[in-house]
């Protein structure tokens, strides 16, 4: 892989980082070929979770490659946002929970890839935003979606029709960030908070994201329908006798994920 690393850390934590530093991490097909190869094979490899960050101190991701898009044709222009947006969706649904540590630059197809993760961490020097009117275009990689669903239609719309940038903690206040890691150690801060889940019982954690990931969209009705059943799996479970016998035994518990 040459746009992409890829590593798991101790505890089963996997690190991704966007490596096209002299680009500003900016995704041409290439990374995104390589984002894509890398959820694939850890889609079932067990990970606790999943942090993604960019390369260098300038940028998370400074949007989709301009230079790659600029000659396209629509249909050409169609094929790629559709590449991208189903490569996010693989992100978002990924079985373990994943963690966007954003230094520098999330703008446009990079606010978008932070959008996907389920929660976002932002160094003081952050700054989100979805710029694509600057360029005559509008968001392609979910942005119109998930921005209206993260910080409100009105929001939303004024970030997006402005093209403005939103620093770190302007982000926090909109919810587009969980909070500003103040040290400005953001990656440090996103694999604590992975470590932290990674000591939960593992099989609670993915049905718990399960619960959440498949039931989006859905009624409050047909959603707490989805909630008992997943609630029910995690009494075929190890993880929740040793967790309750845990409790019940005042001890720590000795979680396998099974
Ligand atoms: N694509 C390609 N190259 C980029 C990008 C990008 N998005 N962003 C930065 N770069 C490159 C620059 O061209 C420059 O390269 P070089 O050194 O070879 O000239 C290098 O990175 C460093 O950038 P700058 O010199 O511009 O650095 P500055 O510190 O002066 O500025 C900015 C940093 C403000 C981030 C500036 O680079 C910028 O505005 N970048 C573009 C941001 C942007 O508009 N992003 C949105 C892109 S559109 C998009 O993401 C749509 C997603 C959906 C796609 C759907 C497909 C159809």
């Amino acid at each position: 892989m040459e746009c992409v690393t890829f590593d798991v850390r101790e505890g089963g934590i996997g690190l991704l980082t966007l490596a096209r530093p002299k680009a500003l991490n900016a995704l041409n097909r290439q990374l995104l070929g390589e984002l894509e190869q890398v959820l694939v094979a850890e889609a079932r490899s067990g990970l606790r979770a999943l942090v993604l960050t960019g390369h260098g101190e300038r940028a998370f991701a400074a949007g989709a490659d301009i230079a790659e898009m600029s000659d396209f044709t629509a249909a050409g222009a169609e094929a790629f946002a559709a590449r991208g947006q189903r490569i996010f969706e693989l992100l978002e649904a990924f079985s373990a929970p994943t963690i966007a540590a954003v230094n520098g630059f999330a703008l446009g197809g990079g606010c978008e890839l932070a959008m996907a993760c389920d929660m976002v961490l932002a160094s003081p020097t952050a700054v989100f935003g979805q710029p694509e009117v600057k360029l005559g275009v509008i968001p392609g990689f979910g942005g119109t979606q998930r921005l209206v669903r993260r910080v409100g239609r009105q929001r939303a719309l004024e970030l997006m029709l402005t093209g403005r940038n939103v620093l770190a903690e302007e982000a926090v206040a909109l919810g587009l960030a969980l909070r500003v890691v103040a040290d400005g150690d953001v990656l440090g801060a996103a694999l604590a908070l992975a470590g932290e889940i990674a000591r939960r019982g593992p099989a609670a954690v993915r049905l718990c994201k399960r619960a959440v990931v498949e039931t989006d969209g859905l009624d409050q009705h047909s959603g707490l329908a989805a909630e008992r059943s997943l609630f029910a799996l995690c009494f075929a479970t190890q993880d929740q006798k040793e967790g309750m016998s845990a409790f019940l035994g005042k001890r720590s518990p000795a979680f396998t994920g099974r």
